[in-house]
């Protein structure tokens, strides 16, 4: 056996098939590039569905996390550590907000967010005891807790998961007038995805966010934006709420918040909403850690300078050129997205997304399919241009080997 079957072999046996992984075993990574145990390489067109923002191994990531090592990594919120301070007044200015309740995953901070709106709507708004209502998008994608799924329209998410948690109702993405008529005097938030990323990458009608964020101003309900996989320079800005000008009550941050090092995540927004807790409230054991603060002040550091999202407006440009150039053939029937992020759907006749990713990976290209027919391109903002050209050119291949 080789050390690819070995490693396969004993994932097949003794792990839960809760995936269904490319048949390729990563053993180290840097940059925008994988190399696997047999010592082939992969440019990585995935980037941890964009927690590898920054890319494999940053240095000044790298360096910050093994200074941290040498000093503390865990107190627990039992106690001060100090680097909290220094990650929450930075985040918050990153983000023009006034307060940061750190989590550690995505699902964790949605999690948060859903508890924050409501009991703010209890204690703020006045919404009688237990009749809180969020409303969040069909199609959405916000994690995998039994609460979450619990508004999932995406029958594998939410299958056998039952009984649901109520007090959630959902509208057409997009969809302005449904949203209005679906926001009542118990509404607490509207949650949403700025760019809907497992949906495939779904960009929405220009002028929904504005039009959101003006409703739910108007009707004294919170917009809470997950940014988990939109933000943090995917899109080609900090937040992809910025392509609209749209600044919302709560962002929702994950993913490259940890720079793809340590799970970092957070609720960040104002004191009015954030200022509803008091101790005992929430929490969780590793949440604003040493090691994760210390990590996650270097992202926002380097997040600081704007050349990142520069990078990605300028080459994401070049990447949907491209891909538009292919669309209309008889390959590729729609592309969408913004920044270094693309959604491709792939034209029946072709393949699969999964058949698709298999050929791009013996082609040396890693990605991933999404819902049948789309593969999703998101690659680490630190891609060079030749060799985004180069992944393009072994996608340009596939697609026309048939
Ligand atoms: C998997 C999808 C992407 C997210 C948004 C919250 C979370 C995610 C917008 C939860 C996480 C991950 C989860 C991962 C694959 C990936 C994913 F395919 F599941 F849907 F990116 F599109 N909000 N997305 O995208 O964050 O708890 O995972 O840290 O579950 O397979 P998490």
């Amino acid at each position: 056996m080789t050390a690819t079957e070995r490693s396969i072999a004993a994932a097949e046996k003794y792990s839960a098939h809760n995936y269904h992984p490319l048949p390729v075993v990563v053993a180290t990574a840097q940059g925008a590039w994988m190399t696997d145990v047999e010592g082939r390489r992969y440019l990585d067109m995935l980037a941890g569905y964009s927690a590898l923002n920054f890319g494999h191994g940053h240095r000044r990531l790298i360096e910050a996390a093994k200074e941290q090592l040498d000093r503390v990594t865990l107190t627990s919120r039992a106690f001060h550590h100090d680097r909290f301070g220094e990650f929450c007044t930075a985040l918050a200015e990153l983000c023009g907000m006034e307060m940061v309740l750190p989590m550690n995953t995505g699902a964790e901070a949605v999690e948060t967010a859903v508890k924050t709106a409501r009991k703010w709507g209890y204690r703020v708004k006045g919404v009688p005891d237990g009749k809180a209502k969020i409303v969040v998008a069909d199609n959405n994608f916000h994690g995998r807790t039994t609460t979450i799924i619990s508004f999932s329209t995406d029958e594998e998410a939410r299958a056998d998961y039952g009984p649901y948690t109520p007090g959630f109702e959902i509208v057409p993405y997009g969809d302005l007038a449904a949203l209005e008529a679906a926001v009542d005097e118990h509404t607490v938030a509207v949650l949403l995805e700025p760019i809907q990323g497992e949906a495939g990458v779904l960009v929405p009608p220009a002028g929904y966010l504005p039009g959101v964020r003006r409703l739910t101003r108007e009707r004294n309900v919170l917009f809470m934006a997950d940014e988990i996989q939109s933000g943090l320079g995917r899109t080609g800005r900090t937040f992809a709420c910025e392509h609209e000008d749209v600044v919302p009550d709560v962002y929702i941050l994950g993913k490259a918040l940890g720079g793809g090092v340590v799970p970092v995540s957070a609720v960040v927004s104002s004191r009015e909403v954030l200022g509803v807790y008091k101790p005992g409230e929430h929490g969780s054991t590793f949440g604003g850690n040493p090691l994760a603060c210390a990590v996650a002040l270097e992202v926002i550091e380097i997040l600081r300078s704007g050349e990142y999202q520069e990078r990605a407006a300028l080459l994401g440009d070049h990447l949907h050129h491209e891909l538009g150039l292919l669309t209309g053939g008889p390959a590729v029937t729609a592309v969408r997205g913004r920044g270094l992020w693309a959604g491709v759907d792939i034209a029946p006749g072709i393949g699969t997304g999964r058949e698709v990713s298999e050929r791009l990976m013996a082609r040396g290209v890693l990605v991933k399919d999404t819902h049948g027919a789309t593969i999703r391109i998101a690659p680490p903002l630190v891609i060079s241009k030749e060799d985004l050209d180069w992944g393009l050119e072994r996608l340009r291949e596939v697609l026309t080997a048939g």
